[in-house]
């Protein structure tokens, strides 16, 4: 067992029984001219986290541990768009609107691409999900069963929103969650810290939350 130094207490994992889930770290969500920006959000907060999700990156592929990344999105007709998600609130442009990236949130378009500083590699998974949580609609519980993994290592955009979800929904199929906190953001700061702080609640009723550096030590 590897144990991190992280809130509430420490936190074990398995090393054969580890994945990286890296959420939507899309164009869409972290450049100018997305989704993100046309709800009316400052992108350039969540930019500040590119190297800490680099790191973490880095800490998997030198181990050979499975990483797996996610991308918010929707088939070019909307089948999969529920009317509810594409009409809510007043932003500029709705998911499958043509912006500066291509169709907004839309499968190939380039917005909906993951930003180069955290594409997929060889060997990495890439799931594409039409919700905020990962495993609705998904083949993500599928990887993580052919995988035997146990344990789930979190990072990404927006932490409460795609990243808190899809903890929850792991919560609830008995993962072990650790979220990085330099490596998750939100475009609300004080979102930032509640969510930590509900995750790690009554004794990790989540899961748990550790600096990278901690991950990075304890795998040295
Ligand atoms: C949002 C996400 N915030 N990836 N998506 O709509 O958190």
């Amino acid at each position: 067992m590897i144990t991190v130094d992280a809130k509430p207490f420490a936190y074990s994992f398995p090393e054969d029984k580890v994945a990286l889930i890296v959420i939507d770290m899309q164009r869409d969500f972290i450049e100018p001219g997305g989704f993100g920006e046309t709800l009316g959000n400052n992108v350039a907060l969540l930019q500040a986290i590119l190297p800490g999700v680099a790191g973490l990156l880095k800490v998997f592929r030198d181990n050979g541990w499975p990483v797996i990344h996610t991308r918010e999105g929707h088939k070019p007709d909307l089948s999969d768009c529920p009317p509810a998600k594409r009409l809510r609130g007043n932003p500029s442009l709705r998911i499958g609107d043509d912006g500066p990236m291509g169709r907004i949130l839309i499968h190939g378009s380039p917005g909906h691409d993951i930003v180069a500083e955290c594409a997929a590699i060889e060997g990495e998974y890439v799931v594409d999900k039409p919700g905020k949580g990962a495993f609705y609609a998904t083949e993500l519980g599928e990887i993580l069963k052919k995988h035997g993994i146990t344990h789930l290592i979190f990072a990404g955009v927006t932490t409460e929103v795609c990243v808190q979800t899809t903890m929850r929904e792991a919560n609830d199929r008995g993962y072990e969650n650790l979220l990085i906190e330099d490596a998750t953001e939100s475009y609300f700061p004080e979102f930032k810290a509640a969510a930590m702080e509900m995750i790690r609640a009554q004794g990790a009723i989540v899961g748990w939350t550790a600096p990278l550096a901690s991950l990075e030590d304890a795998v040295a």
